[in-house]
């Protein structure tokens, strides 16, 4: 049988629906299972990220889930195991498309132990659906402390500051689903889109090049519910604690979904076929437990359909809703280039910026044919110059961000004027950053040496708009970095360098 995965929707969100309090019934008996036990909940979640060895305190600790001295697995075991989840890489989706397949069957089981549904599978959390009004919100079943019973929620978290709102409610643009216009999987290697599925790396716990999806809802959903207090970052902000959060995983599911979804709203919209992506790292396997604690050795090969045998998995809706706001999304436009085209470097700034405060701007200065093309004489129509389908496009490129913390959202505007409420200024907004993972791409002594992570922005209707109002005739804009949470020193967020690529058409 293959089994259906289903909107945590479709009934109420609540305990009321089997699906979710069969879920918590799996979920706590995994987490009564010692971290030395490969199918325990806190294993699982050790297969994304863990720490519990660094001198400056270790997050897993300071929550309660890991007691100095308690049984761990071999050293061996951990080496094979911990610390595996693909970002900033082309190997983001199929790792954890393994990764949620994982813990699905490891659930099932003990919900088939304790007398449950024997179909049961792991619910997504489409939070972009328009047509459900519910969409945006933390499902009750997650937010409430206790279950129907009176007993503990195994479903519920202290550690979810979000945006500091509770009930925990998505900003509708944090949602949207521009990543699904991506022409590509694969994208090009500097300066333009890194495609829908990431840049071309090896074996990449914490790499560089974020592909559309992973970027945007992916990262963003993150930090909107782990976000960051006093204390420190909230579990779903941080890959070292995310998968201890049981929402972790209907996120996950969700972004698998797109995927699929991705593949199948056109002919052209392939998965990569190069034997590198195909058939994974070389350096380093991808392996998950078998519901009987066996190793699963997979690749992306082995993850290209759900329906499989091995995955054998589907789900019951492939529609991408129709929450592609255009307003919101300046990416959305319609990527009819064939992407070919080498970027070019047509403007950048001059020194790293530190992102402190309310809010950190930078000036960029545009190359000389490049201020020539987008300044505005009286009465010329710029816009019809720059117009779809066959038009140049403008990245702008925040390369090596780097942090020491995760858990902020950064908005990112261009030209917004001194002092003004950047709310509204839709045709200055260029994106949002989600800093997911930035704080392990920063570490000096990590497997990318500390480069951190490099977002990248389509901001074609910016610039065209910009252009239209002459406000590129100096031959240099701004662009404006606004933390929604005023940001403290002890971030040490940078950014090494701002650049803005033009695509040719
Ligand atoms: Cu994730």
């Amino acid at each position: 049988m293959v089994y259906i995965r289903k909107s945590v929707w479709a009934n109420g969100g609540g305990f009321d629906d089997p699906l979710l309090y069969w879920y918590a019934i799996g979920v706590s008996a995994l987490q009564k299972r010692g971290l030395n036990d490969n199918t325990s909940w806190r294993f699982m979640a050790a297969i994304h990220g863990i720490d519990i060895t660094s001198s400056d305190g270790s997050l897993w600790e300071q929550y309660g889930y890991y007691t100095p001295g308690e049984p761990l697995p071999s050293s061996a075991e951990q080496q094979l195991y911990w610390n595996q989840c693909q970002h900033g890489s082309w190997y983001f989706l199929p790792w954890h498309r393994g990764y949620v397949w994982s813990i699905e069957g490891l659930v099932r089981a003990e919900i088939v132990k304790a007398g449950g549904p024997k179909d049961w599978a792991m619910p997504y959390w489409n939070y972009s659906d328009q047509k459900n009004p519910q969409a945006l919100l933390l499902p009750p079943a997650f937010s409430a402390t206790n279950m129907p019973d009176g007993s503990p929620n195994p479903l519920y978290v202290a550690q979810r500051y979000g945006l500091g709102s509770t009930p925990i409610v998505l900003p509708a643009s944090d949602v949207t689903l521009g990543a699904l216009s991506a022409t590509q999987f694969v994208g090009l290697k500097v300066g333009a889109s890194a495609g829908l599925g990431g840049g071309k790396t090896g074996f990449s716990h914490n790499g560089i090049q974020t592909g559309e999806l992973e970027s945007k809802p992916h990262n963003i959903v993150h930090v909107d519910i782990g976000g960051q207090n006093d204390a420190g970052p909230g579990l779903m902000a941080d890959p070292d604690i995310a998968g201890l959060d049981p929402i972790f995983w209907l996120h996950h599911a969700n972004i698998d979904r797109l995927w699929d979804v991705w593949n199948k709203s056109s002919a052209t919209h392939t998965n990569p076929t190069d034997p590198a992506w195909l058939n994974g790292p070389q350096d380093r396997k991808f392996v998950v437990p078998n519901v009987d604690g066996s190793a699963y050795y997979y690749a992306p090969k082995d993850m290209l359909d759900t329906t499989s045998p091995n995955l054998d998995y589907t789900y019951d809706e492939f529609v991408a809703a129709t929450a592609v706001s255009s307003v919101l999304t300046s990416n959305v436009g319609e990527k009819t280039l064939s992407q070919s085209q080498e970027p070019e470097l047509v403007g950048a700034n001059a020194s790293v910026v530190s992102v402190t405060g309310k809010m950190s701007s930078s000036s960029l200065a545009l190359d000389a044919p490049t201020r020539a093309l987008l300044s505005a004489n009286p009465g010329q129509n710029i816009q019809a110059k720059l117009a779809q389908p066959a038009r140049d496009r403008y990245f702008l490129n925040l390369e090596n961000i780097k942090a020491a913390k995760d858990g902020f959202v950064i908005d990112v505007y261009m030209e917004l004027p001194e002092g003004a409420d950047h709310t509204g200024r839709m045709d200055l907004f260029c994106g949002s950053i989600g800093l997911f993972g930035v704080r392990k791409a920063s570490q000096p002594d990590g497997a990318h040496g500390g480069a951190g992570v490099t977002e990248v922005m389509d901001v074609t209707n910016v610039v065209a708009g910009l252009a239209q109002n002459g406000a590129l005739n100096k031959g240099e804009f701004s662009v404006n970095l606004v933390p929604r949470i005023t940001l403290t020193d002890d971030a040490k967020v940078t950014v090494e360098r701002i650049s803005l690529y033009k695509q040719s058409a």
